[in-house]
């Protein structure tokens, strides 16, 4: 999609790089919208030297004493078609070009791994599904689509990487989700992008974009013992979840697994798909969307569980897959599937409870 010559590019990149103006371009997505900015650039600079030049030249041609009476002139159609459809064609090869390019940054592939983001005054949290955790930093391995599922705790916050030239809204109360792939090996900044409040500059942090391997020994030297899905487990059982989601025949709410991506049915008769955001609202707020053929029972969990505690059992539903026991070594978790429907004894302290 380069517009000038690869080797120009480079050139300009490096160029703009050494002088701080630009960011290392370490992403898929870095040189496209780079291309685009320098064409509005481009674009821009072109219409200024245009408009400066006639200006100037018209000032000079036009001047008081080789005009001493002005001349009165009705229009002219064919100047004003030009300088309406010239300006019409670019701004519509820009609104194209953007387009194409945010249906691209909008749409992450399916095959990306998924991080999971809180954001707080004046942090931000990272939790990988291995169950690492991370403050104001985020390991990640190049060349793989990665995908941050996103959440504030508090106020509006916003990720910004801008090596990756990505930036996303993180909102209290509701996922959001950004996408990218590394390229280059580094470490680059971290932004939060939304004023939100006092320490807002101090809500920094490190990405460190690893080969593959090095992501590997990371990921192996950082874990905490449980992963995410684990500590859902058994937030999962003490929480009572399993009381009624036993996925026994007399149970009495629906079987969980495999929910995850599927499509329900609703009281309403609406249909919604299952997706995190889904899974969510359903944990705080039940009465929200009661799926068809099951009675309202559901107790709301607001105020009972943590962000964390909610991304645990998301992702715990999530991996919920008819196979899921057999892929997974439950080695940390104190709960086996014989003791569903029991509420674990530290049913009030668990993991992901709301510190009071
Ligand atoms: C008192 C019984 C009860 C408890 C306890 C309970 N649920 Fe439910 N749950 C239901 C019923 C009944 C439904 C279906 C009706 C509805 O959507 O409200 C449901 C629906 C759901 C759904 C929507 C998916 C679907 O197939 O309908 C999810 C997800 C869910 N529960 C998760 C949980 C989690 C996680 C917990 C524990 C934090 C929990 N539930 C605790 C009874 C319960
Ligand atoms: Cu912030």
């Amino acid at each position: 999609m380069h517009i000038i010559s690869p080797v120009l590019w480079q050139f300009l990149v490096k160029w703009l790089t050494n002088f701080a103006l630009f960011p290392a371009e370490a992403s898929t997505i870095a040189p496209y919208t780079d291309a685009l900015y320098f064409f509005l650039i481009l674009i821009s600079l072109v219409g200024l030297v245009i408009v400066a030049l006639l200006v100037f030249g018209f000032s000079i041609a036009y001047r008081a004493e080789k005009n001493p009476v002005a001349t009165h002139i009705e229009g002219s159609t064919l100047l004003e078609a030009t300088w309406t459809i010239i300006p019409l064609a670019l701004f519509m090869v820009c609104f194209v070009w953007g387009a194409l390019l945010y249906f691209r940054i909008y749409n992450p592939p399916t095959n990306a791994m998924n991080i999971y983001i809180v954001g707080k005054q004046w942090m931000w949290k990272a939790e990988h599904p291995g169950g690492q955790h991370e403050i104001n930093a985020l390991h990640i391995p190049i060349n793989r689509p990665v995908q941050l599922t996103m959440i504030s705790q508090d106020v509006f916050h916003s990720y910004s990487i801008p090596a990756f030239r990505v930036k996303r809204e993180v909102i209290p109360g509701r996922y959001s989700t950004v996408w990218f792939e590394a390229t280059l090996p580094g470490t680059y900044h971290l932004f939060c992008t939304q004023y939100c409040g006092t320490l807002h500059s101090q809500m920094i942090g490190q990405i460190v974009a690893m080969k593959p391997e090095d992501y590997q020994a990371w990921t192996a030297g950082s874990t905490s013992g449980a992963s995410l899905a684990q500590n859902g487990e058994r937030l999962y059982a003490s929480l009572g979840c399993n009381g009624c989601h036993s996925g026994q025949a007399d149970a009495r709410g629906p079987n969980l697994a495999a929910v995850y991506g599927a499509k329900l049915q609703l009281a309403s008769g609406s249909y919604v798909t299952v997706d995190d955001a889904f899974l969510r609202d359903t944990i705080l707020n039940p009465s929200m969307h009661v799926t068809s053929g099951y009675a309202p029972i559901m107790p709301t969990y607001q105020g009972q569980v943590s962000e964390e505690g909610l991304i645990d059992l998301v992702e715990y539903i999530k991996r919920l897959n008819s196979n899921y026991r057999n892929q997974q070594t439950l080695t940390t978790s104190q709960v086996s599937p014989a003791q569903a429907g029991t509420v674990a004894p530290n049913a009030t302290s668990g993991p992901g409870m709301v510190k009071q």
